[in-house]
């Protein structure tokens, strides 16, 4: 006679094999301190879902959201630039979903599911720019630099890191605000000159200038409230807005197509939108301007008006053929260079 256990076992295998309820799997492109603060404080609030949270540059995130394209073992990605997001929407990675936070959001948030027909949404948004380490460029006799052209100075050889825009939307979003300030062949004039100064090009965004603050470089090109938050944990690190203008982000956040565990998915969807859950970041050092209109901007924020920013084309630069074609050709021209 088939005992309760095996006719329990027997049922649970005609199940999904990764689709346990209570489960969710999301990427999270952000730090990692405000990804598992995010975490904790979901699953305080939902005991009955466990979040298995794994961190991955934007470019990353897309890299594998886009290889598991066939079998989604992710439901949910949040944060990390808005242009991979995008294209993730444009090549049917991520599922159409209309929150009912919608309309808390700020017009740029929403803005940005209309642009993808609601298949990702803002949830903060910040400026590009750079932080530098007041102590090494003073020690050196460097002159700040304060526009992008300052970073060609010889004088800052081997004082520069910035990321590598495959793995980075950090960098992404440089070389994207880069082409739209200057003109495409301008721009990759610009980063093989300033190659002569980059001693390191990382895998994450925020990574350049927390070398800088622990004075292994002198500067690091990251978006400006990630040079803030080493500012605020006390490294002797100053944020630059560049004077000729600047791009910035609409961090983002895609349902994925597919997903196994799409009802966890919207309930953390749903709750990372509201000002409650957004007001958490500035104590995790996550100092973005948050895309919930009731939500308080953390008052270390760089105050996104009073800086010279582009009217960053996102549909254009999230687009499949142009984020796709400027990589090749940072790849072919930047990224081949050898480092010396
Ligand atoms: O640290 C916060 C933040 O700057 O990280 C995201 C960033 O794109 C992720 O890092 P990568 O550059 O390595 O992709 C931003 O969205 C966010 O503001």
């Amino acid at each position: 006679m088939k005992t309760l256990k095996s006719a329990l076992l027997g049922a649970a295998a005609l199940l999904p094999a990764a689709a346990h309820a209570g489960e969710l799997n999301l990427i999270c492109s952000a730090d990692v301190v405000i990804c598992e603060a995010l975490v904790g404080a979901f699953e305080e609030g939902h005991p009955d879902i466990d979040v298995n949270m794994v961190r991955l540059s934007s470019g990353e995130a897309y890299a594998k959201v886009r290889a598991e394209a066939r079998n989604p073992q992710t439901d949910l990605w949040w944060g990390g630039t808005g242009d991979p997001h995008l294209q993730a929407a444009h090549d049917g990675l991520s599922a159409e979903y209309s929150s009912p936070m919608l309309g808390e959001l700020q017009d740029w948030a929403r803005g940005q599911a209309e642009t993808s027909d609601f298949h990702t949404v803002g949830v903060y948004s910040g400026a590009l720019g750079w932080g530098y380490n007041t102590e090494i460029l003073a020690g050196k006799g460097i002159d700040p630099p304060a526009c992008w052209a300052d970073l060609l100075d010889p004088a800052l050889k081997g004082e520069i890191q910035i990321a590598d825009p495959n793995s980075s939307g950090t960098a992404y979003t440089t070389l994207a605000t880069l082409v739209q300030l200057m003109g495409e062949d301008e721009a990759f004039d610009f980063l093989r000159q300033m190659h002569a100064n980059v001693s390191q090009y990382t895998k994450s965004g925020s990574a350049p200038v927390k070398a800088a603050a622990r004075g292994e470089t002198g500067l690091g090109i990251v978006f400006q409230h990630d040079a803030v938050s080493q500012a605020v944990a006390g490294f002797p690190i100053a944020v630059v807005a560049p004077c000729e203008g600047t791009g910035y982000e609409i961090g983002s956040m895609s349902l994925i197509d597919g997903a196994l565990n799409e009802e966890e998915a919207k309930t953390f969807y749903d709750w990372v939108l509201t000002a409650e859950a957004q007001n958490l970041m500035p104590g995790a050092g996550s100092f973005q301007i948050p895309s919930n209109r009731a939500a308080t901007p953390p008052a270390e924020a760089p105050d996104l008006s009073e800086i010279k920013l582009i009217d960053y084309d996102f549909a254009e630069f999230g687009s499949a053929e142009r984020r796709k074609a400027l990589l090749a050709r940072w790849d072919r021209e930047i990224g081949s260079l050898p480092l010396e």
